[in-house]
């Protein structure tokens, strides 16, 4: 039997990272094998690609269109390096970001053409079906707030930190315009509760949509 591929979703500091470690512990518990990754990054080419992508490595600025293909390199490796053959094996993957961020910040906050991205993703995850996608809603501003404690212990934000708020915004409306487009594959999660509430609404979702 194949695995199930779960998509974490959601603005900067909605708490991705801190929520697919706890699913997965809940997973395992319930003797599931989980496989945690995250985008872009998850592959030894993905993590230098997101070198590039975070910190201008290179030295120059990146052009829309080179961003958009760096990043959808980094999935079409980790889908064909990673995901495929865990799902395969019939394991459960739990993806830190997927082709529904490259819908929200390429698509609807950088303005590209969604119809394109949406062919282009495709290809990247060479059509496969996505089971889950969970989305953690949060305000912007809200997410800023966690994010800064970061920012004063790192001395620093990312190229994408560092975008006006109003791309943020366009972030966050884009998603939920994705949400509306595909209900039965997303779940939408108040992400402005405690650790624990968050986790508690993640795992009733995760339960009514596949267990
Ligand atoms: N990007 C793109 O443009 N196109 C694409 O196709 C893809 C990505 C795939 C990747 O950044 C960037 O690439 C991203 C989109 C773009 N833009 N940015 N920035 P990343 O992977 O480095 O960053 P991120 O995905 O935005 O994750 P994050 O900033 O690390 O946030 P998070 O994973 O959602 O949250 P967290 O690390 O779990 O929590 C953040 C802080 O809040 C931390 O101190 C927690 O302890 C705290 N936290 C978490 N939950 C709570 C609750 N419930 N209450 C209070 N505090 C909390």
């Amino acid at each position: 039997m194949t695995g199930k591929l779960i998509t974490f979703e959601g603005p900067e500091g909605s708490g991705k990272s801190t929520q697919i470690k706890r699913l997965a512990e809940e997973l395992e518990a319930q003797g599931i094998t989980t496989r945690c990754t995250r985008e872009p990054g998850g592959t030894a080419t993905g993590e230098a690609i997101r070198n590039i992508l975070q910190h201008d490595a290179v030295g120059e600025p990146l052009s829309e269109r080179a961003e958009l293909l760096l990043f959808t390199a980094s999935r079409a490796q980790l889908v064909d390096h990673v995901i495929s053959p865990a799902l395969e094996r019939g394991e459960w993957v739990l993806c830190d970001r997927f082709i529904d961020s490259t819908m929200a910040y390429q698509g609807f906050a950088r303005g590209m053409d969604l119809e394109t991205l949406g062919r282009i993703n495709d290809f990247a995850i060479d059509h496969r079906p996505l089971d889950l996608t969970l989305l953690l809603d949060l305000d912007i501003e809200r997410g800023f707030q966690r994010l800064e404690k970061r920012y004063s212990i790192s001395g620093s934000a990312d190229r994408f930190e560092r975008e006006a708020h109003d791309f943020h915004f366009r972030v966050r409306d884009g998603y939920h315009k994705l949400a509306e487009c595909s209900p039965e594959r997303f779940r939408i999660v108040d992400a402005d509760q405690s650790i624990d509430a968050v986790a508690a609404s993640i795992w009733t979702a995760v339960k009514e949509a596949l267990l």
